[in-house]
């Protein structure tokens, strides 16, 4: 007699294999990333799929996902992801059904993509192909024991299910615990947290003048004048946040430059540090949305590093790049011309939060963040618009991205339902490097009217306003506009925010009984 036993196998119910192999697929995760925790947590086979599909996905659909999901587009990718995931383990699971063989040499091959995958990521090193393999070995090992448990040699009754159930349990268990363990392993290898707490807040020469607390004005639902850091917006491709400590971080000033730089976190600190209020802004954002803040920037002034390195004269832009390989083409000239360019090691006057680019950050007044404000930023590169580009105008956005006058309406909420008589409208409106001097409110078809501005902190921060309204009862829509420094009115042409950044008004209908 032929002991088929190791060979082959006993055909499996369709359900039951589409399980297994989804529990196989879970180990190859798992222990891909428990593995990674010990090279790179970036070259964990489950980031490094999240990290290409976020890099090659098309234009038009990122901007959707940022549109439909905001902030949660980073849990919208997973979960699509593991939707696909699961999907295509089933799929691998029905030809498995038929020849283990053959479900194992699928699994091996999308575990080699991943390795590939890995390898290609903008960081990798050749350690970063070890996850994906030794993860990709451990889901073949538990794909053929899941699909042999049933036809244990001494049942000749054939698969017992509940042998089978226990055996799934105990992959998915182990899969989520190896997950779970190269979480935790990840951040005590790197203990970012700590990191952050010891850092202290450098001393300025020449501190910025207050905000005195007037000068936020105290309307209920009304955007604070700064912006709490747990409050303020996140943006970025980054699935996972870079954990990089002080002690590892280097700065590199290069390309286009008389002396190469490199410079460790001690160095940087033993420089004058500066600090400057600046509202920041995504060029994602549509009108009325949430994607600015404002916040006070503790750090070193970017020309003063530039002029160390000597930039070559015909050199007009700084490409910036960030540990995760996002980069950032600035015009040379927005930094060598304004002080508040920054290279930012705080915000708020505390260590800046690992989502806002600890330990350190670009920010440069008046321009939007894709052009400027690379977070975890480690290498600034002089070079030319006519030979370099950077992350987003790969994909077509403008090359020259100032921020555009907008004007944004608070409260009422939309839809508010308001009794009639007084009622107070109030917002922020922005033009960064120019300034605001005026903004409008109009009601219905009715004439524009002056709002009160808020305290005007510098051109390059936002500005309150507030507009009591008589109201009367019906249904109306309220309309804001912005006047910049130099006169002109923010314009009512609605546009898209690609390729520069949105333009129109923003508008609210309320009704009032
Ligand atoms: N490393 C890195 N830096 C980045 C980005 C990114 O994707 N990666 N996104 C930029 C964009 S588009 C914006 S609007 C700002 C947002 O900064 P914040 O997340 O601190 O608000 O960061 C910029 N810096
Ligand atoms: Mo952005």
């Amino acid at each position: 007699m032929i002991r088929r036993i190791g060979f082959t196998h006993r055909p499996m119910s369709r359900t039951a294999a589409a399980a297994a192999t989804t529990a196989a697929a879970a180990v190859v995760l798992g222990v891909g990333h428990l593995v990674a925790a010990f090279i790179d947590p970036a070259s964990s086979p489950f980031f490094v799929l999240g990290a290409t599909v976020v890099d090659r996905t098309p234009k038009w659909l990122k901007d959707s996902a940022i549109r439909w999901f905001g902030t949660n587009d980073k849990l919208a990718l997973a979960i699509t992801m593991g939707v696909v995931m699961v999907a295509a383990a089933a799929l691998i699971g029905q030809v498995t059904r038929r020849k283990l063989a053959l479900g194992a040499c699928g699994l091996g091959g999308l575990g080699l993509v991943v390795a590939v995958l890995a390898l290609s990521r903008p960081t990798a090193t050749p350690l970063f192909a070890i996850p994906a393999v030794v993860g990709t070995c451990a889901g073949i090992a538990a794909l053929c024991a899941l699909f042999l448990v049933p036809a244990d040699a001494g049942r000749q009754a054939g698969p017992t299910r509940r042998g089978f159930l226990l055996a799934l349990g105990v992959v998915v268990a182990g899969a989520a615990a190896a997950g779970t363990a190269g979480r935790i392993i990840g951040q005590r290898l790197r203990d970012i947290g700590a990191d952050r707490a010891a850092f202290v807040l450098p001393r300025v020469a020449d501190p910025i003048p207050p905000v005195a607390p007037e000068m936020d004005l105290a309307v209920p639902g009304l955007t604070r004048f700064i912006t709490p850091a747990a409050d303020f917006y996140r943006i970025d491709t980054a699935l996972q946040l870079p954990s990089l400590t002080r002690d590892r971080w280097r700065l590199r000033i290069h390309g286009m430059v008389d002396r190469e730089i490199r410079l460790d976190f001690d160095e940087l600190s033993a420089r004058p540090a500066v600090e400057s209020l600046i509202t920041l802004t995504c060029v994602s954002n549509e009108v009325g949305g949430g994607l600015a803040g404002t916040a006070t920037w503790t750090g070193y002034r970017l020309a003063d590093l530039l002029r160390e390195a000597g930039p070559a004269r015909d050199a007009d832009m700084l490409l910036s790049r960030s540990i995760d390989g996002f980069t950032a083409s600035t015009p040379l000239a927005a930094i060598l011309d304004n002080p508040d360019a920054l290279l930012a090691v705080a915000m708020n006057g505390a260590a800046l939060p690992v989502a806002n680019g600890y330990p350190a950050r670009m920010i440069v007044p008046g321009l939007y963040g894709y052009v400027s404000a690379t977070k975890w930023v480690v290498d600034l590169e002089l070079t030319r618009f006519d030979r370099a580009a950077a992350y987003w105008t790969e994909r077509g956005w403008a090359d020259r991205a100032p921020i555009k006058t907008a004007s944004r309406i608070d409260v009422p909420a939309a839809f508010a339902n308001l009794p009639a008589g007084p009622v107070t409208v109030a917002g922020v409106a922005w033009a960064q490097g120019r300034g605001i001097t005026a903004v409008e409110v109009q009601v219905d078809d009715g004439p524009w009217q002056q709002a009160t501005l808020g305290a005007a902190y510098s051109i390059d921060t936002w500005r309150q306003w507030t507009w009591v309204w008589n109201a009367s009862p019906g249904t109306h829509a309220l309309r804001v506009r912005a006047v910049d420094a130099t006169g002109t009115v923010q314009t009512d042409v609605r546009t898209t925010p690609f390729p520069d950044g949105a333009t129109g008004r923003h508008s609210r209908v309320v009704t009032v009984r």
